[in-house]
């Protein structure tokens, strides 16, 4: 969809940076791999299977589209009820929309975390429309709804996340204890390598020796390399080892946890700025992506840290986790009308596959889909 995890191509003219030992044999197998594709008079091409199976394929492509979408209207289900159903219920038996529905609907809208201004911003122009006579039914009503709430997103910068032309993609990871860092990095790591990328992993949230452990675990269960030293070093000094690492091997991903202790903290914000620079300082351009995660469920809450973060590192993008956990993912599109910083992913789930990149559209339309569509 948003090409992230396509493998990346290698040109053979430009030399890899310190390609030796084994990257370079892998190199040379890929590109043996792709000569034996290319050959020609090959009754077996593989063009010629793709031929054969190409309907199946599609079917098989369609169906697990259908069965992803279900997945992001299950992990929504919360937020579902409360702001779609809810809304449903308040149409029921009503023919006409006036200023008690409104007032209601409002109501609905600020309880699932939408936050006032957006709400406020959202029925402006719906109140201006049934003053005008355009809306007569609450039916109306509900599509302009989500065409409005869609409309939040259509300012919205989607160009993706910055990956570099040549070099390792590098993504520096921030956000207050709890919020799914870890488990987000797993997630993101694991889609990289799944499109055959190669993913270095950095333990630089050195304030638990769990944390450290944990990241260990998500990169031996993804196939990461992980790069980690003890509780309580300097995170810098574990950055300066992983891109020491790094600079001899081939990565095409490096993902930098860091710590999250309460984000109140003026030394934690310090310590992030200093690791951005190191980042930079031992690799130009790098960090290409900071990521803030933000909790669903703490709901208002994450528009101050997003806020906080942003003046402090500098926000290239957003995930929300939990968003399975909470019947305010209205939040999302609070978010979206009060930052401009692009939501890369939403959690809905705590299992690897639960990430999913974040499509507005696919999203508005999960959240007001009807239950036919399941
Ligand atoms: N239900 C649910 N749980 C999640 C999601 N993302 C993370 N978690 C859970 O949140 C908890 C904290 O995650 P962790 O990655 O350790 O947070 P960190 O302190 O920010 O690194 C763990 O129990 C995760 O399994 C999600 O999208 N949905
Ligand atoms: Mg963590």
């Amino acid at each position: 969809m948003l090409g992230w995890f396509k493998k990346k191509e290698k040109s053979s003219e430009e030399p890899v940076p310190g390609s030796a030992g084994i990257s370079s044999q892998e190199q040379e197998f890929t590109d043996d791999a792709a000569a034996v594709a290319a050959s020609e008079g090959d009754e077996d091409s593989a063009e010629a299977i793709s031929q054969g199976t190409g309907a199946v394929m599609q079917d098989q492509t369609q169906e697990n589209q259908k069965g992803l979408f279900r997945r992001l209207q299950e992990g929504l289900a919360k937020t579902r009820d409360s702001l779609v159903s809810r809304v449903d219920d308040l149409f029921l038996g009503r023919k006409e929309i006036d200023a008690e529905l409104l007032d209601e609907l409002e109501e609905i809208l600020i309880t699932a975390d939408l936050g006032v201004n957006t709400t406020l911003d959202l029925l402006d122009e719906i109140r201006n429309r049934v003053s005008r006579k355009e809306l007569k039914d609450p039916q109306a009503l509900k599509l302009a709804l989500k065409e409005r709430i869609l409309s939040f997103f259509a300012g919205y910068d989607d160009t993706g996340m910055q990956v570099p032309a040549a070099g390792p993609f590098v993504i520096m990871v921030v956000g207050v204890n709890g919020v799914g860092k870890t488990t987000t990095i797993g997630k993101i790591a694991n889609k990289f390598t799944e499109s055959g990328q190669r993913v270095l992993l950095v333990a630089a949230d050195t304030f638990r020796a769990a944390a450290i452990d944990q990241l260990k675990v998500w990169g031996e269960r993804v196939g990461a390399d992980v790069v980690a030293k003890q509780q309580g070093d300097d995170p810098s000094s574990v950055i300066y080892d992983a891109l020491d690492y790094a600079a001899s091997r081939d990565f095409d991903v490096i993902i930098v946890d860091t710590a999250g202790r309460l984000h109140t903290k003026v030394n934690l914000m310090e310590e992030l700025k200093k690791i951005k620079r190191v980042i930079n300082k031992k690799m130009e351009g790098a960090p290409h992506e900071i990521m803030l995660i933000l909790d669903a469920t703490t709901g208002q809450n994450s528009i101050s840290q997003a806020r906080l973060f942003n003046e402090v590192v500098g926000l290239t993008g957003l995930t929300l986790t939990k968003l399975d956990g909470t019947a305010k993912g209205g939040i999302v599109v609070h978010i979206s009308h009060d930052f401009n910083i692009p939501i890369r992913f939403i959690g809905i789930g705590e299992k690897l596959e639960d990430l999913r990149e974040f499509d507005p559209g696919e999203f508005i339309e999960a959240l007001f889909a009807n239950d036919h569509h399941l």
